[in-house]
């Protein structure tokens, strides 16, 4: 082995060395508010079984199925708030998903989800009375990462009561590649499956309402790419259905989603609001008036400062939840309600 291949091992060995795990749980779980992660930001997936298919792309069971493809009524145990109802102690016509063995191993896909997830949950919700229950997680090698285990947990009950329900989960920078649940004796039902999502799928998510323009067009936001925290190019906010020929500015805040009045029609971003400016929808030439107008900027760009401006320093780190809406002239309506204004798109910055 040369000196180079020895450095590289050294590396490796270091950089596996320096990714300490952190176990969760069990901790009582009522709705995904009780959950440690940021379930409501996009970068999170959660499965809830309630449109009665284990549908969450890249990730999959050993065994079992959806607990309503077998069973009916109250005995399904899916976590209380799924009906809406938190603190009921069930869950009405709700679903989970049942494992007949009592033990299931969920894999995550690497190669379908662009990488391996950093934070994964489950919520336990049903099996026998008094069992010993074990939450296991494994590395991308099969490498132990932590075991939970907990004795005397579940209730006298087979049906859906919620008061015994526990979340387990790890946290892992360089990622886990699948998560085990065991039961002592009999079958074990769980919901809430979650994770982080890797970069690769993080999807940029349209959100609240549009303003009609003064020639009856409702323009539309949307993203395309991977917003990074390092890349130059690569992640372009556009939006159609703009006046042809108007100035725009792209408004964007990491303040949260909001749904304010604003110039007749609604302002999607809570403040403080930063921007993009001197943007123009070009389209079809003067005089003519029509929606062929498009707003159209690389965020990437704008935030390595290529573009100009004055890039918020939350646009380069990692993780930030990022609102953005874009604003055009509209001089079919009378001032102060001249503009243009689309939906609001919320993404989050990767690495
Ligand atoms: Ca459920
Ligand atoms: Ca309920
Ligand atoms: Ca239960
Ligand atoms: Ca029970």
């Amino acid at each position: 082995m040369n000196s180079q291949v020895t450095g590289l091992c050294l590396f490796l060995a270091l950089a596996t060395s320096a990714s300490a795990q952190t176990l969760f749980g069990p901790t009582p779980y009522l709705s995904a508010a009780d959950s440690p992660f940021p379930l409501g930001s996009p970068a999170y997936a959660l499965e809830t079984f309630e449109d009665h298919l284990f549908n969450q792309p890249g990730v999959s069971a050993s065994t079992g199925y959806v607990t309503s493809t077998t069973f009916t009524g109250s005995i399904i145990d899916s976590v209380d708030g799924d009906d809406g109802i938190v603190g009921n102690d069930a869950c009405s016509n709700c679903d989970s998903f049942f494992s007949p063995v009592g033990a299931v191993v969920l894999t995550f896909d690497e190669v379908a989800l662009g990488g391996l997830p950093k934070r994964v949950g489950v919520v336990w919700t049903d099996g026998g009375s008094s069992i010993t229950v074990t939450f296991k997680a494994f590395d991308v090698s099969d490498t132990l990462l932590g075991t939970v285990t907990v004795p005397n947990m579940g209730d006298a009950s087979n049906h859906g009561t919620t008061g015994e329900d526990r979340f387990f989960g790890i946290e892992f920078s360089a990622g886990i590649k699948k998560i085990e649940l065991t039961n002592s004796s009999g079958g074990l039902e769980f919901d809430h499956l979650q994770f982080e999502l890797p970069c690769a799928v993080v999807p940029s998510v349209p959100y609240c309402t549009a303003k009609l323009n003064s020639l009856g067009c409702t323009p539309s936001i949307g993203g395309a790419g991977t917003p990074s925290a390092s890349a130059s190019s690569g992640f372009t906010i556009s939006a159609v259905n703009l006046r042809n020929r108007k100035p725009g500015i792209l408004l964007y805040s990491n303040a949260g989603r909001a749904a304010t009045p604003f110039t007749g029609g609604t302002l999607c971003l809570a403040g403080p609001i930063k921007r993009v400016q001197d943007l123009n929808t070009g389209g079809t030439p003067s005089p003519a008036n029509d929606c062929s107008g498009v707003l159209s900027v690389d965020m990437n760009a704008f935030r390595a400062g290529t573009l100009g401006g004055n890039p918020a320093p939350y646009l380069s780190t990692p993780g930030t939840v990022v609102g953005a809406q874009y604003w055009a002239r509209d001089p079919g309506f009378p001032a102060p309600n001249n503009t243009q204004l689309t939906n609001g798109l919320e993404f989050v910055i990767c690495q």
